[in-house]
């Protein structure tokens, strides 16, 4: 099977135009080499096309099929479709002029009868990865295995009650690691869809945790082994599929990271609509993993406020993803992570080019979003206020008792013999949230 002559409407790569750019598609305010903060917005934003919704996804839903009906999806020898479809990834990469890619072992490949053949074939594509990715400049962001939709792995991979499965999620593992490697992956992934229950019938949660985290240890000293430079990054997600999942949240993964003692190799990748769905904000789950220096990556979309599933839209709401930037900028940016559309079209946007709208919408909400939180953060109009309402602990009372310096006797004779009531302070919230609104 050939690649499709022309794929896309769009022939020329997508360039900035500002603000009043009179095309649909250009950037108006991802201009990638602007300076902020002392580093090309390219180089903040670290934006990843992510290959299976883009790529892999027919347009189907539980109660309907294909609607995209994409030519590689529609051939009898797999791995010439899947060379098809790597022609198309790397030509939407190239439009894009984005900097980064994402892919799951069975989005580039087709699996075969054995792990053997589907190692052999993962192998051939990543071949052909590599040599676009040399001519393109594009690199990749992060590796994943997908370990949740073949039927062996119907009750679990790591947490599956067979160990055989265990060890066949291993293999395909090793080698998905072993090519994110090779291609010079930044990161390496690791969603848990189906580590997880349906039913504590028949389910041994203790045994099932235990599992897992022999599992990730095995990962993080396989990475060691190759010499793997980049994280492990486990991608909390509260459920769906499972009714629920052992990676629920950021705080649960950082206690189970703790508890198996992962976190020096291993952070995490947040997304939208998993935090959401887990009854928290975007914001929320970033400035907990930052505090507790487990942030690694973003998988950047947006899910429904009505809806309660995973629906994966593209990120397109400036006031939210400003807070979110404001929050990341805050604490230092990325380093190995970066913002990976994990983000599908609707299944009525069928026209190729919707792909093209889809990201250069979101890459542009993201930019704008991201500029105004620079200059939200420089202005310190939140910083500050926060310095202020916490000034207390800054005074020598305060460090002296997080210094661990007073005793709980200390505390009550100190308030035991003075008679001064401690004062109440506006948290003067729509103050801040008037100041926001400034920026954005
Ligand atoms: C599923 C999800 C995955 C992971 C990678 O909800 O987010 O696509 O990002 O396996
Ligand atoms: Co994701």
């Amino acid at each position: 099977m050939n690649a499709p002559a022309r794929f896309f409407e769009t022939t020329a790569p997508i360039s900035f135009g500002g603000p009043q750019a009179p095309s649909p598609l250009a950037f108006r305010w991802y201009d990638k080499h602007r300076i902020v903060h002392g580093k090309r917005l390219e180089e903040h934003l670290r934006f990843a096309v992510c290959y299976w919704h883009s790529f892999c996804w027919v347009g189907s839903d539980p109660f309907g099929g294909e609607t995209f009906l994409r030519p590689w999806h529609h051939g009898t020898d797999p791995m010439a479709m899947a060379r098809a479809k790597a022609e198309v990834a790397f030509e939407l990469f190239r439009l894009l002029d984005v900097p980064f890619f994402t892919f799951h072992d069975v989005d580039a490949a087709p699996e075969g009868k054995t792990l053997a053949e589907s190692v052999q074939n993962l192998n051939a594509i990543a071949d052909i990865f590599e040599a676009k990715m040399a001519a393109q400049k594009v690199r990749l962001l992060w590796g994943t295995a997908n370990l949740f939709s073949h039927r062996r792995y119907m009750a679990g991979a790591a947490t599956n009650p067979d160990p055989q499965v265990f060890a066949y999620a291993a293999g395909q593992v090793r080698a998905a690691l072993e090519v994110t490697h090779r291609l010079g992956g930044q990161n390496y992934v690791l969603w848990g869809g189906r580590e997880g229950y349906e039913t504590l019938l028949n389910t041994d949660m203790k045994r099932e945790l235990d599992q897992l985290g022999r599992f990730v240890s095995l990962v993080v000293e396989h990475k060691h082994k190759i010499g793997f430079p980049g994280p492990i990054l486990i991608e909390p997600k509260p459920k769906e599929p499972t009714k629920h999942q052992y990676d629920f949240d950021v705080a649960t993964c950082y206690g189970f990271l703790e508890r198996y003692g992962l976190t020096k190799d291993v952070k995490l990748n947040i997304e939208q609509n998993h935090a959401i769905l887990a009854g928290h904000s975007f914001q929320h789950e970033i400035a907990l993993a930052q505090a507790l220096g487990v942030f690694g990556s973003l998988d950047i979309n947006r899910g429904d406020d009505l809806l309660g599933w995973d629906t994966d839209q593209f990120a397109m709401n400036g006031q939210e993803l400003a807070l979110v930037f404001h929050e990341i900028l805050k604490g230092g940016g990325f380093t190995t992570g970066g913002l990976n559309f994990d983000a599908k079209i609707r299944r009525q946007s069928i026209d190729p080019d919707d792909l093209i709208h889809a990201h250069v919408g979101s890459m542009d909400a993201c930019a704008r979003a991201f500029l105004a939180a620079s200059v939200m953060l420089d202005s310190g109009v939140l910083t500050d206020a926060l310095k202020e309402r916490y000034a207390g602990w800054d005074g020598s009372e305060g460090r002296a008792i997080l210094a661990g310096e007073r005793s709980l006797a200390d505390l009550a004779d100190r308030v035991l013999r003075s008679s001064t009531e401690p004062q109440p302070r506006s948290g003067r919230q729509e103050f801040l949230e008037s100041l926001v609104n400034r920026y954005v």
